[in-house]
């Protein structure tokens, strides 16, 4: 039987590719259009594998390790996901913009929350996917 783990890929290497951080001290998030958060179904072919890799989207939010407060003066808005599995007490964190990736889950059905949240961890949209991973 293949050897299975958890792997939370978190894309931290990530940090500080998009350039210069937007400016600050504009108009509070609360002014700015709603935040959309768009997920997609984990990939078929990636599924029979047991790799859970599900894309999202933003729309008026931009996902950055930018975490507080002060934070939220910064126009257009920043913010990360918070990720949860299977309704279990914790998640995680993601503010790479990668993909969501999971592995080895046991087959079965699963579901993953993911909620967007502003740099104040404050909620702002969410989508939940729900999945079987087969029998391998
Ligand atoms: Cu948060």
């Amino acid at each position: 039987m293949k050897k299975t783990i958890v792997s939370l890929v978190l894309g931290i290497a990530l940090f500080g590719h998009t350039g210069s951080l937007p400016s600050q001290g504009q108009s509070p998030g609360a002014e700015q259009p709603g935040a959309k958060l768009i997920v997609e179904p984990p990939a078929p072919e990636l599924l029979a594998k047991g790799l859970v890799s599900i894309q999202y989207r933003t729309e008026n939010v931009r996902i950055m390790p930018v975490f507080g407060p002060d934070a939220l003066k910064i126009t257009p808005r920043v913010g990360h996901l918070h990720v949860r599995l299977d309704d279990a007490p914790w998640g995680w964190t993601y503010a790479s913009g990668q993909p969501v990736i999971v592995n080895g889950l046991s087959p079965g059905r699963h579901r993953i929350q993911v909620e967007l949240a502003d740099a104040n961890h404050q909620a702002l949209a969410q989508n939940v996917v729900e999945f079987e991973v087969p029998q391998r």
